[in-house]
């Protein structure tokens, strides 16, 4: 059977693939059932009015209204709630969009002129493609190499500015598979218009065929954690057991941590961010600021990797271990290698 493109000859909306799309489009049709209500009977009152009260007689001196209290309520009270209605959809569509679930299954993208880059959490790695099962949550953590950028899929009526130094996330659940577009929705430069791709969504058991059979590398922990150890020496400070002159990094995600200055922060990606790029911001309390700068040696999509493997530090890998991983063969003897983390202890010297 071939697959019909379900629009009419004016393909006026696209097509509805995500859980917010019917909301959204709901929305919308009620804020438009409005204006042509409100449009339609301003017009006809205009013309209504001009006949009743067109010039009769020359010099006429109409009487005099004055106020009606009736009137001015029913003109305050119906707009208002009105009103009201327009912003209870719009709090409920955005609070959905915004939150996201934490069973999401991660993604990982950098926006660059101009082209997606995009990692997942099993390791693989795609270009302005991205490829996601049906019916299953989907979380991005979004970054840019260069300008802003955002990443905009319209048929699942959602997008979120991609903004340099700085993660934003949004999330997903895509409910037919198929072909969607996806599109960068801010001007970033000379091709912005041809930055765009992808986003196939296939059935689970497809999804973790296509997984399968594309050559994973690292995950983004694994990868993350050869930057900490090999890479960029981390480890020497960060990983020496009892007295390593580094913070201790393990199971800190999601934890305060307090400062010399006497002030305290909520461990998050950006905070993690930060201490590398800029450790001497806040120095942590009981260690000295000794920690290089690591601005301009790591790019964006290290920085990520670094993050997820400090996060995995804490536990936090859980979102990593998707149903795909362990029914992808390539992955399981990673995934085993993962959890096999060396211990301080067994490094740690004395
Ligand atoms: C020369 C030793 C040294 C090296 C190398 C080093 N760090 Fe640090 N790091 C420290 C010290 C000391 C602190 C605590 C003082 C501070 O906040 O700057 C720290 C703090 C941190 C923190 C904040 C921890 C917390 O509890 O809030 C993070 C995250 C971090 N380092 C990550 C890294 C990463 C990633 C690298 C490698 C790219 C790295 N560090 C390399 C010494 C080091
Ligand atoms: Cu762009």
């Amino acid at each position: 059977m071939m697959i019909m493109q379900q629009n009419t000859w004016i393909p006026l909306f696209p097509e509805q693939a995500s859980t917010f799309a019917g909301d959204v489009d709901l929305l919308y049709f009620y804020l438009i059932a409005i204006s042509a209500f409100f449009t339609i009977g301003i017009v006809a009152a205009i013309f209504f009015f001009v006949v009743k009260y067109r010039e009769r007689e020359a010099f006429a001196t109409p009487k005099e209204i004055h106020g009606s209290i009736a009137l001015e309520t029913l003109w305050s009270i119906i707009p208002f709630i009105i009103s009201m209605t327009v912003f209870l959809g719009g709090a409920i569509v955005y609070y959905n969009q915004y939150r996201v679930p934490d069973e999401a299954m991660d993604v990982y993208v950098v926006g660059k002129q101009w082209m997606w880059k995009i990692q997942h959490a099993t390791g693989q790695r795609e270009i302005n493609e991205l490829h996601v099962p049906v019916g299953r949550k989907v979380k991005l953590t979004m970054t840019t190499e260069d300008v802003l950028h955002d990443f905009f899929i319209p048929a699942f009526r959602t997008k979120m500015d991609v903004v340099p130094g700085r993660y934003t996330t949004m999330w997903f659940e895509a409910t037919k598979p198929g072909k969607y577009h996806l599109f960068c929705a801010e001007y970033c430069g000379l091709n912005h218009s041809g930055m765009g791709g992808w986003v196939y969504v296939m059935e689970q058991r497809d999804f973790d065929n296509w997984l399968a059979g594309n050559v994973s590398g690292q995950t983004p922990v694994e990868a993350g954690r050869d930057l900490f150890e090999n890479k960029l020496g981390c480890a020497s400070c960060h990983q020496g057991g009892k007295d390593q002159r580094g913070a201790v990094l393990e199971g800190i995600f999601g934890k305060e941590v307090k400062f010399t200055n006497g002030q305290s922060a909520i461990v998050d990606d950006a905070y993690l961010r930060e201490s590398i790029l800029n450790p001497g911001a806040k120095i942590v309390e009981g260690y000295q600021p000794i920690m290089p700068t690591f601005k301009g040696q790591v790019t964006e999509e290290q920085l990520v990797q670094l993050i997820a493997y400090i996060k995995s530090l804490s536990g936090d890998a859980g979102t990593t271990s998707q149903t795909a991983a362990t029914a992808a063969p390539k992955a399981s003897p990673e995934a085993a290698a993962n959890s096999n983390m060396p211990s301080s202890e067994t490094k740690g010297g004395n």
